[in-house]
């Protein structure tokens, strides 16, 4: 095998299904922030402030404008996908096999690239859910404190579907059932360090017996996991690795 083999290297079974997972790494050339990095965004806010249960219930307000402004920065006419989305879109479009693309990321860069197969597992920016009834509808505009459901009526519930900490990441059945029988498993542009997201790599070796693969700017906290590794920016290395 090659010193740096691509995907048609270490997948001699061409129908073989793919799982890749995706991190903020993945939208940087985007525009968008990272988490984690040192110009990130739990640099600027505290976790424990914006990103659990409880900080919705002791600071709505601040948590409101957390995420209203992330929904404005999406709105920014600059960010658009890049290459690494877009080469992701045209690997499921023209792989023989499955590939499903589970993304830790809130943005909507891997729909607009064209990715279809898609589960947003942290949950999307642009929808909101309440509190107090089953609503879950799209919302690209500000979100406050006092905005009424529009399914319910009730001021108070409404709240950005995105995953806080201590909150289940969505369609883990479904994900685990692709990692349970994949031949690859990608991860790309993410830090290793969210669960359980960090933990897929194990599921997709043990269960699957499939080859793993990280493609991200330096090594994840699980690196030493994965049987294969570049490290670059996500817009070189994703297109090289799936041509
Ligand atoms: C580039 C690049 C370029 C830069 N090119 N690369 C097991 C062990 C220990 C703890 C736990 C465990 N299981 C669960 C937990 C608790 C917790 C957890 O993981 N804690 C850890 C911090 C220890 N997990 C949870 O609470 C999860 N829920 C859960 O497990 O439910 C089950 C359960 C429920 C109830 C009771 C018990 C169990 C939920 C996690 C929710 C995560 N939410 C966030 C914020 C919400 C969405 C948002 O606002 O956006 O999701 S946190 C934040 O981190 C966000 C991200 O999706 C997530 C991952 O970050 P990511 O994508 O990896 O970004 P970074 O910044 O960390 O890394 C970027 C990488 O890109 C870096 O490596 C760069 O080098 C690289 N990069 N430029 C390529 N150009």
């Amino acid at each position: 095998m090659p010193l740096n083999p691509n995907l048609i290297d270490i997948l001699r079974d061409e129908k073989a299904p793919i799982v890749i997972l995706t991190g903020a790494g993945i939208s940087k050339e985007s525009g968008l922030h990272t988490f984690r990095d040192p110009d990130g965004i739990w640099a600027r806010y505290d976790i424990s402030e914006v990103a659990t249960p409880e900080a919705f219930v002791s600071n709505p307000d601040l948590v409101h404008h957390f995420y209203n402004d992330r929904r404005a920065g999406l709105h920014d006419p600059d960010v658009q996908p890049n290459a690494a989305h877009l080469a992701l879109a045209r690997l499921e479009a023209e792989w023989p096999g499955d590939v499903l693309l589970v993304t830790q990321n809130i943005d909507d860069l891997h729909g607009r690239a064209g990715s279809k197969n898609l589960i947003h597992m942290h949950g999307e920016l642009l929808k909101i859910c309440c509190n107090h009834c089953d609503l879950l509808t799209d919302w690209p505009g500000d979100l406050a404190k006092e905005t009424p459901c529009p399914r319910c009526g009730k001021p108070g519930g409404l709240r950005p579907h995105v995953v806080w900490f201590g909150e289940m990441p969505l369609e883990m059945e479904r994900i685990y059932a692709a990692l349970g029988d994949c031949g690859l498993f990608i991860s790309i542009g993410t830090s290793g360090n969210v669960y359980p997201a960090a933990g897929f790599v194990q599921v997709a070796h043990e269960e699957a017996g499939a080859e793993t693969v990280e493609l991200n700017l330096e090594p994840s906290s699980g690196a030493t996991s994965f049987d294969h590794s570049r490290y670059g920016p996500a817009t070189e290395l994703v297109p090289a690795f799936v041509a």
